[in-house]
C-alpha cells in the first residue's frame, strides 16, 4: 500500500474521482477487496449505519484516533474522499456466500490457550462483571466485590448486544457487528478462539443447556448455530418465509423454559422458534410436526413483521414492536398467535424492557426511543399501568430483585447526562442523577446481590461509576474507554428479575 501511496502523491489526484478504483488502491488491503473487512471493519451500508452522526468522509479524511485508520486528507482531494465514501455506502452488488465452508475457514483458535483446573485469580466467580469498552474495542473483566480489573482483552471491532455466558458462568461469548464471535475463558482469563458466523450480524443467544450459540444475521439472511465447545458450525439455516420471501434476522433470543431459540424476522410476518433439544417441553408440545430433530423449526405467523421482543419471565408470551413503532403486539408462544395489542407510540424499545412484581401484579416497563417516557404495563391483562414522563428518550433500563428501584437513562437529547431512579412501587422518580454534566450517561448493571449499581459515562474518556444502590451515593469511578454495556455473571445466568434478556 505504501508504494501505491507514493505513486498517487507523485502523480497528483485521480483525474475523475473513481471511488471503486481509489478503494482498491488505498483501502482494500485493510478492509478487504469485497469490502467485507480484514484487519479493518467491513465497509458496507449495513455496517456503516452505526456511525451515528460521525461523518464517513470525516473519518476517511482525518482517520480514527486509537485505531490503525490513517488520515487520507493529504493524499486525496475532498472530491476523492466523497467518491470513496459514496462507493463504500453503496449496497454490495451481490450478497456474499457465507455458508458452512466460509464460516469454518474463518475460525482462529488461540495457539497457546489451555484450559485451567481452577481460576487463575481469587474472586467470587458469580460476581464477575464484564464491561464492554467500545472506545477501543476491549472488554474489562471486573471483580464485582473489589472492582479490580482482572483482565482487559481485545475484542473484534464494534461489539454489539449482550455477551452471553455459559450456564456455569465459566465462558463468555462476544459478538461484533461484522459477525465475529469470540469465546473467552473467564477462569483462564484467555481468549479461546473466534469465528466469523455472519457478514453482518445482530446478536447472539445461548441455548438453555449451554451447547449451542445462535447468531442472528442480516447478511446473509441466515441463522448460524455454533457449538459452544469448539466453535464448529452446527447449522446454517436460510431464513425464508412461507411465501418464499427471504428475510434478515433482527434478533435471536434464548427461551430457557422452552428449550428453544426465538427469532425476530425483519422482512417477513413470521416469528420462528427453533428447538435446541429433542426433549418434551413447551416448544415440543407446540411444534406442529413440520420438522423433527434438534434444530426443528416452528413458524408463528403474525399480521406484520415484529421486532425487538420483550418476554414474560416464563417465556410463555412476548411483546413485539410493530413496524410503525406505535404499538406493541402480544403473542402467545404456546398458542402460536397474537392475543392482544397495546398502544405504545414513540417507538418502544422492548428489548430493554424489564419486569418485576408490584402490589401482587406482574408488570414490565419499556423505554421509548422517540419520546421521553417509560410505559409500565400489567402483563396479565396488558393494560397500561402508568406512563412515566422522563427528561428525554431513554435506551436502557435495569433493576434487581433486591432493589427498590428501577434505573432509567436519558440517552438522547439535551438531558443525555441524566439518569432517573424510579421507585418500583410508587412509579415516581425519586432521584435524577447528573454525575458528568454534558456527557452521555447510560446503561446500568447491578452486582450479584444488588448492592451496587454500575453506570457508564459513555464517552471515549469515560468511566464506570459505582453507586451504592440503596443510598444512591457514588462509591467509585473506574476510568474506561467509552464503556457501553455491563454484564454480571450471576444476574445473567439466573435471568435475574430486572435484567433485560
Ligand atoms: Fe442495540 C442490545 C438492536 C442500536 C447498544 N440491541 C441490543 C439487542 C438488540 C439490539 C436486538 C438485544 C441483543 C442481545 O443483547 O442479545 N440496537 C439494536 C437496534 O436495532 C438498534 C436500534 C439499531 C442498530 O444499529 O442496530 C441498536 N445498540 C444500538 C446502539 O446505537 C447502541 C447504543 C450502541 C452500539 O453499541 O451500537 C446499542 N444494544 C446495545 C447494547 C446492548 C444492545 C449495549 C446490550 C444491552 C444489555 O444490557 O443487554
Amino acid at each position: 500500500m505504501a508504494g501505491m501511496f507514493g505513486l498517487v502523491a507523485a502523480s497528483g489526484a485521480w483525474a475523475d474521482p473513481d471511488g471503486a478504483g481509489i478503494y482498491m488502491d488505498l483501502c482494500a488491503s485493510c478492509h478487504g477487496e469485497a469490502r467485507l473487512g480484514g484487519i479493518g471493519p467491513a465497509l458496507i451500508p449495513e455496517a456503516l449505519g452505526r456511525l451515528r452522526g460521525e461523518s464517513l468522509s470525516g473519518i476517511i479524511a482525518n482517520g480514527r484516533v486509537a485505531t490503525q485508520m490513517p488520515a487520507f486528507a493529504t493524499t486525496l482531494s475532498a472530491e476523492e474522499v466523497e467518491a470513496v465514501a459514496a462507493y463504500v455506502s453503496s449496497p454490495l452488488a451481490h450478497i456474499p456466500d457465507w455458508g458452512v465452508a466460509e464460516i469454518e475457514a474463518s475460525r482462529v483458535m488461540t495457539e497457546n490457550y489451555l484450559p485451567v483446573q481452577k481460576p487463575v485469580f481469587e474472586a467470587d466467580l458469580m460476581n464477575i462483571t464484564l464491561v464492554v469498552e467500545t472506545g477501543d474495542h476491549h472488554v474489562s473483566v471486573l471483580n464485582g466485590d473489589t472492582f479490580e480489573v482482572l483482565d482487559r482483552f481485545a475484542t473484534p471491532f464494534a461489539v454489539h448486544g449482550g455477551p452471553k455466558f455459559s450456564p456455569d458462568g465459566r465462558y463468555v461469548f462476544v459478538m461484533s457487528r461484522d459477525g465475529w464471535v469470540q469465546k473467552y475463558d473467564i477462569w483462564a482469563l484467555k481468549e479461546v478462539g473466534r469465528i466469523r458466523a455472519g457478514v453482518n450480524s445482530r446478536n447472539i443467544a445461548m441455548s438453555e443447556d449451554g451447547r449451542w450459540l445462535a447468531v442472528a444475521n442480516y447478511l446473509p439472511h441466515t441463522l448460524t448455530i455454533l457449538s459452544t465447545e469448539d466453535l464448529h458450525v452446527a447449522s446454517v439455516r436460510e431464513i425464508v418465509a412461507q411465501d418464499g420471501q427471504s428475510s434478515r434476522v433482527s434478533a435471536v433470543y434464548q427461551a430457557p423454559q422452552r428449550r428453544s431459540f426465538i427469532l425476530a424476522l425483519k422482512d417477513a410476518p413470521e416469528i420462528w422458534e427453533i428447538g435446541t433439544s429433542d426433549d418434551a417441553g413447551p416448544f415440543a408440545d407446540a411444534k406442529t410436526g413440520e420438522e423433527k430433530g434438534v434444530f426443528a423449526r416452528r413458524r408463528i405467523v403474525v399480521d406484520e413483521p415484529l421486532d425487538d421482543f420483550f418476554f414474560t419471565p416464563d417465556y410463555g408470551k412476548l411483546i413485539g414492536a410493530s413496524r410503525a413503532g406505535d404499538r406493541g403486539v402480544v403473542v402467545d408462544l404456546d398458542a402460536g398467535k397474537e392475543i392482544a395489542e397495546l398502544p405504545l407510540p414513540g417507538m418502544p424499545h422492548l428489548g430493554s424492557g424489564i419486569s418485576w412484581q408490584r402490589a401482587g401484579h406482574d408488570v414490565m416497563a419499556t423505554p421509548h426511543l422517540k419520546e421521553g417516557k417509560l410505559s409500565v404495563i400489567d402483563t396479565k391483562d396488558w393494560s397500561i399501568v402508568k406512563v412515566i414522563e422522563t427528561l428525554g428518550p431513554g435506551f436502557f433500563l435495569r433493576s434487581h430483585e433486591n432493589s427498590k428501584y428501577v434505573w432509567a437513562d436519558v440517552f438522547f437529547g439535551p438531558n443525555k447526562d441524566k439518569m432517573h431512579v424510579i421507585d418500583k412501587e410508587t412509579l415516581e422518580i425519586v432521584k435524577t442523577l447528573d454525575p458528568a454534566p454534558g456527557k452521555t450517561v447510560a446503561h446500568i448493571e447491578f452486582t450479584k446481590t444488588g448492592k451496587y449499581a454500575l453506570v457508564s459515562i459513555w464517552e471515549d474518556d469515560g468511566a464506570v461509576i459505582v453507586y451504592d444502590a440503596e443510598t444512591l451515593e457514588e462509591v467509585k469511578r473506574l476510568p474506561m474507554r467509552k464503556p457501553s454495556g455491563k454484564y454480571n455473571v450471576w444476574n445473567k445466568i439466573t435471568f435475574s428479575d430486572g435484567t433485560s434478556h
